[in-house]
């Protein structure tokens, strides 16, 4: 594996015609979710590119952004024994020679509203700037995006819509990896005590309760069954949500003329968790 920490080194490598590029954009605190993305992208591509960058301008909230868990080493390692061809690993001012104050934004209108957007103000704003930059640098023909960040990669749509990319871009969306009991892996999970690792499933079993109730029951009485089980166990539920899985127009009750899709966020002790699944 390549690494480049320059955007003009990395262009120079990247410049060969005729070859498609397989793009993973992340954070890093790489984990099996990251590098599901990496074996997706491979089958498809002559050339992928991972990027790690803990890009300031998303973090809502400075105490998440000063925590987010940096691991470097163990990155590469994983990057290397996955097949990574490219590790793209710049600074911030590599990022945004301009300065990273939000000079370019896109209007993500309806999906910066609901859920993630409305709890995170700013988060997608600072999102489509980094994604449009890394796609500018990077001309992936496709990008490859985790379900477990289900309005990202609708947002991520948009931007791709919003920068005319349409016939240059594919977005691939991939599935969510959990683990063994269920927990969508997350960089924030090694943040969690052992107590607390031990109830993090229970936003999974939430959701295999919307799932499976949408023939038996109204969603308000689901929800409130979630709401309750989860601060039973001492989580502060954000959300759970359903919504039409399209579009995510907020649901009142299951509909199944639309294909659906449940969502929740919500913190366990300092750690935000969000999970969702595609009813069907
Ligand atoms: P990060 O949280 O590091 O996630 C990078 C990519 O991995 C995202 O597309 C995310 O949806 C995917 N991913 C995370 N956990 C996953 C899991 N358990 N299974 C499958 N895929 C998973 O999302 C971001 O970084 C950033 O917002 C980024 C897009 C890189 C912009 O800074």
């Amino acid at each position: 594996m390549v690494i480049f920490k320059k955007v003009a080194d990395l262009q120079q490598y990247l410049a060969t015609p005729g070859q498609t590029i397989g793009f993973v954009p992340t954070l890093g605190a790489l984990h099996k979710g990251h590098i599901s993305l990496i074996d997706i992208a491979k089958k498809a591509n002559d050339i992928v590119v991972c990027s790690i960058f803990v890009n300031p301008t998303q973090f809502n909230d400075k105490a998440d952004f000063e925590k987010y868990p940096i691991t470097v080493d163990a990155d590469i390692a994983m990057l290397i024994e996955s097949g990574c061809d490219v590790l793209f690993l710049p600074s911030v001012d590599e990022v945004y020679p301009g300065g990273s104050s939000l000079s370019q934004t896109y209007d993500f209108g309806y999906l910066d509203t609901i859920l993630e957007g409305a709890q995170r103000p700013g988060h997608f704003k600072g999102v489509g700037q980094v994604v449009g930059r890394l796609l500018e640098i990077v001309k992936p023909q496709y990008l490859y995006l985790g379900q477990k960040d289900y309005q990202q990669c609708m947002v991520l749509t948009k931007l791709i819509e919003l920068m005319g990319w349409g016939n240059k871009t594919k977005l691939i969306i991939c599935p969510t990896v959990r683990e063994a009991d269920g927990l969508a892996m997350s960089s924030r999970n090694r943040r969690l005590t052992d107590p607390q690792r031990l109830l993090a499933a229970t936003i999974y079993q939430c959701l295999v309760s919307i799932q499976g109730k949408q023939t038996t029951d109204n969603f308000s009485t689901v929800q409130k069954e979630c709401m309750d089980l989860l601060r039973s166990k001492g989580f502060e539920p954000e959300y759970v949500a359903l919504a039409t899985a399209k579009d995510l127009t907020l649901l009142n009750d299951y509909d199944t003329s639309h294909p659906m899709i449940a969502l929740i966020a919500a913190k366990l002790g300092d750690v935000r968790l969000i999970d969702n699944m595609l009813l069907n």
